[in-house]
């Protein structure tokens, strides 16, 4: 698949061509999930060709003892609805990106967001494996296709990623990578992983 054209083209899913062909990108909606504090508005953020919606909201004193911070020095707000961002993968393909909150509390509200989602980015912080099991169980029991992306919060790659797939007991199938999520370049590649993900998925299923 030819992914050459990153960059925004405003119109392009409704301008009719010349010959008056419609020639409307497919859309394809994907989760960005993972458990608490583990980068998802940030990668949202970082690879959406919109400005990203978002629904943050201050820490409250609730999440003390229940939510991990370890790590997270700068964190003072979670996601308490969802992130909204949108990137062209090429021209014929938009990604709408949905980002899932990760306190636990707000978990109910990921069985409205799945719906209609090809797949899911699963994100993990090698320092709080254990917050991200939920997310990889959620995606598994229901058969939607997913990556991972291994946050490497401040370049540390502590574990390799063989080390972090057998902590994981993730399926051979699924595909694995390091990634920043501040970094557009970084979170665009875990897109494209999913995207060809989703492809060799429905190509073997058609065979
Ligand atoms: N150093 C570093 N900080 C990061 C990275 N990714 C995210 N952060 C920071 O880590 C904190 C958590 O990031 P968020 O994007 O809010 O995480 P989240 O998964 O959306 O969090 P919830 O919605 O609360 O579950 C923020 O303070 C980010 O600035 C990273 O790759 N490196
Ligand atoms: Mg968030």
């Amino acid at each position: 698949m030819d992914y050459a054209s990153s960059e925004h083209t405003s119109g392009r899913a409704s301008d009719p061509t010349a010959d008056g062909t419609d020639t409307a990108p497919l859309a394809v909606k994907i989760l960005v999930a993972g458990g608490f504090g583990v980068g998802k508005t940030t990668l949202v953020a970082s690879v959406s060709e919109v400005a990203p919606l978002r629904t943050e909201e201050y820490l409250t004193r609730a999440s003390v003892g229940v939510d991990d911070l370890a790590g997270l020095n700068n964190k003072f707000t979670t996601t308490v609805a969802l992130d909204f961002g949108r990137i062209t993968i090429s021209a014929d393909l938009v990604v709408y990106l949905f980002g899932t909150p990760g306190q636990e509390r707000f978990w109910f509200m990921w069985n409205d967001l799945v719906n209609g989602a090809m797949g899911a980015v699963v994100l993990v912080d090698t320092r709080r494996l254990d917050v991200s099991f939920a997310s990889i169980d959620f995606f598994e029991s229901r058969g939607i296709p997913f990556v991972v992306g291994v946050n490497c919060f401040h370049g540390v790659r502590d574990r390799t990623v063989e080390e972090i797939r057998g902590a994981l007991a993730l399926d051979p199938q699924v595909p694995l990578l390091l990634c920043d999520a501040r970094d557009r370049a970084a979170g665009r590649d875990v897109l494209l992983a999913l995207v060809d993900h989703l492809m060799a998925g429905q190509q073997a299923a058609s065979t």
